[in-house]
């Protein structure tokens, strides 16, 4: 089996400091989260930015800014901006992060209801639009999958050629609006891709430990962090980003799983070793 690539979604767009004190907002919050996800066995870090009062931003401007200094701290992590933003966004400002020399960005792959009256708009044709711009720029699409429906999307799309080799999917389950986050579907999607692909998953809320652990034992990958689920266990917050990371490399442990470095996740998802001396 591979080693474990773990990703951590360190901040988000929805999750406040009200909801948890250690959700960072300004640039030299984000990077601390950063590196202790990183130095706890982070290989990944997917990224959002927000500005300092918290809102959640796709601006190109502190994307670059936060990126830079993330890199300066964390010198071979893999970030990962994200191009979902947060719900309402416009496809134009989603994709800005896209501007700048990164080496990977999430690419949503369908719409769904995201709770209350609010709909994550990804259509057919945004995807595309989507694939095309991150394929142009050689950024490699983490395929973010909340539901069997968004798989059979990109299998679609990919026959036709508007999703390329190698796939890396993730399963993000337990969104309320998009699949649950149970063994049973763990396992319907992690049989409907093709074995040359590899994913992971993110479990949002009480989903997040046990996916993590189906994960591990099947080969698979695991994102966690404070943007998919706050506590570290039932009703007990976790200290921050680190705490959570440490939980799967625990886990991981106890299941002979070493857990991969940048170096080595970029191996395993066929990105190549990506110049971080680039200017952004
Ligand atoms: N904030 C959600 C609306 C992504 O990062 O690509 C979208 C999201 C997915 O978090
Ligand atoms: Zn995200």
């Amino acid at each position: 089996m591979d080693k474990l690539i773990i990703t951590c979604a360190i901040s988000g767009a929805e999750v406040t400091k009200a909801h948890h004190p250690s959700i960072p907002y300004t640039i030299h919050e984000v990077v601390e989260e950063a590196y202790q996800a990183y130095s706890a066995g982070a290989s990944i870090i997917h990224l959002h930015v927000r500005t300092d009062e918290g809102k959640p931003t796709q601006s190109k401007i502190r994307y670059k800014k936060t990126i830079q200094a993330i890199r300066k701290r964390c010198p071979d992590v893999i970030i990962q901006p994200s191009t979902g933003g947060a719900v309402g966004m416009s496809r134009h400002v989603r994709l800005k992060p896209t501007e700048l020399a990164i080496e990977m960005a999430t690419l949503d792959c369908g719409t769904l209801n995201f709770g209350g009256d609010d709909i994550f708009v990804n259509t057919e044709n945004d995807i595309k639009y989507f694939a095309r711009v991150m394929k142009t720029k050689q950024i490699f699409p983490e395929l973010e999958c909340f539901e069997k429906g968004h798989v059979d999307m990109i299998l679609r799309l990919h026959k036709k050629g508007f999703i390329h080799d190698p796939m890396h999917f993730s399963f993000v389950l337990g969104v309320n609006g998009g699949m649950t986050g149970e063994a049973r579907d763990f396992h319907f999607l992690r049989e409907s891709i093709p074995s040359h692909c590899t994913y992971s998953v993110a479990g949002i809320g009480k989903y997040e430990f046990p996916l993590a652990e189906l994960a591990i034992q099947y080969g698979g990958h695991v994102r966690v962090g404070l943007e998919d689920n706050i506590y570290i266990e039932k009703g007990v917050l976790a200290k921050g980003n680190r705490e959570l990371v440490e939980k799967v490399v625990q886990l991981a442990k106890a299941y002979g799983r070493e857990i991969a470095t940048p170096h080595e996740a970029r191996k395993i998802l066929g990105i190549k070793e990506f110049n971080h001396e680039e200017i952004l």
